[in-house]
């Protein structure tokens, strides 16, 4: 079982799509879940390809074939992990911030939540703060979503915070960000709601502001 997700994370890394979705299927029909899949081949395949990245041992350009093979391997466990339950749980508004491309974190997040019976609205990648307050004006969701993966983008969360007290919607909205730079502490100095490290603790948090409770991931 174990050779498959390392066959897996092998095809991501070196950007092999088709692989990468036969391994992903091969794990499932060996009863693999989707959970041990994200954490034991998806999240080391990224974390290698960072350092790699890091030190200029690859290039974007393999990063972003590996992303695609990941976000193939992501397309075969959709139907899992999106499973709905019936009625709506809540509205999330979910988007990567302006200056920031990254989104597979993102799209995992939101298969997560899908699956757990939210309905998610996806404002994308880059998105402009405005597009985020226009988003919350039309859907009113309950919650909104920030992602941001590069520390340069960091204060566009914050910027964002800004903009819902001046535009009078920061009592309208319960607010989560997360994203490999956040902290719990950054989330605590810019007033989100909640912070979260993984899309596990995420659909959790969304839980709790949904409710209106406290819990292990909200500030
Ligand atoms: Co980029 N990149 N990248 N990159 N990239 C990082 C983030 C980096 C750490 C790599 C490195 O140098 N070691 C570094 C940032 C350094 C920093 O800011 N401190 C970096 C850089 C520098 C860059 C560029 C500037 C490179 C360049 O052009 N020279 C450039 C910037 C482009 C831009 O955004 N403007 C760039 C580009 C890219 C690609 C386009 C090639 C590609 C993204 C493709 C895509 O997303 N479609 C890419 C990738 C893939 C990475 C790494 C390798 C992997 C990120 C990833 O997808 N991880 C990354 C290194 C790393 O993180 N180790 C890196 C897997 C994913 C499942 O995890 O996204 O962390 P993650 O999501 C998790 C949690 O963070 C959390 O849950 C997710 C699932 O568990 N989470 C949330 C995420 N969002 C959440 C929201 C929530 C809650 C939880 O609530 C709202």
């Amino acid at each position: 079982m174990e050779k498959i997700l390392i066959e897996l994370q092998q095809a991501i890394e070196s950007g092999e799509t088709q692989i990468a979705m036969d391994k992903t299927k091969e794990a499932l029909n060996h009863g693999i879940r989707t959970e041990k899949i994200i954490q034991t081949a998806i999240n080391p395949a990224f974390k290698d390809l960072g350092q790699k990245m890091f030190v200029g041992e690859i290039y974007v350009t393999d990063v972003l074939m590996a992303s695609r093979a990941a976000h193939a391997a992501m397309y075969v466990m959709e139907p899992i992990l999106s499973r709905s339950t019936g009625t709506s749980r809540g509205i999330v508004a979910i988007g990567t911030v302006a200056g920031d491309l990254h989104d597979i974190g993102k799209n995992l997040v939101i298969m997560m939540l899908q699956g757990s019976g939210y309905t998610v609205i996806d404002l994308g990648i880059d998105v402009p703060t405005e597009t985020f307050i226009d988003a919350i004006r039309m859907h009113k969701p309950h919650v909104l979503a920030l992602s941001s993966l590069l520390t340069t983008t960091l204060p566009e969360l914050d910027n964002i915070m800004d903009v819902l007290v001046e535009q009078g919607l920061r009592s309208q909205v319960k607010v989560i960000i997360g994203g490999a730079p956040v902290t719990a502490e950054y989330a605590g100095r810019i007033k989100a709601d909640a912070y979260a490290d993984d899309l596990f603790e995420a659909t959790e948090a969304v839980g709790d502001l949904v409710n209106n409770r406290i819990g292990k991931y909200t500030i």
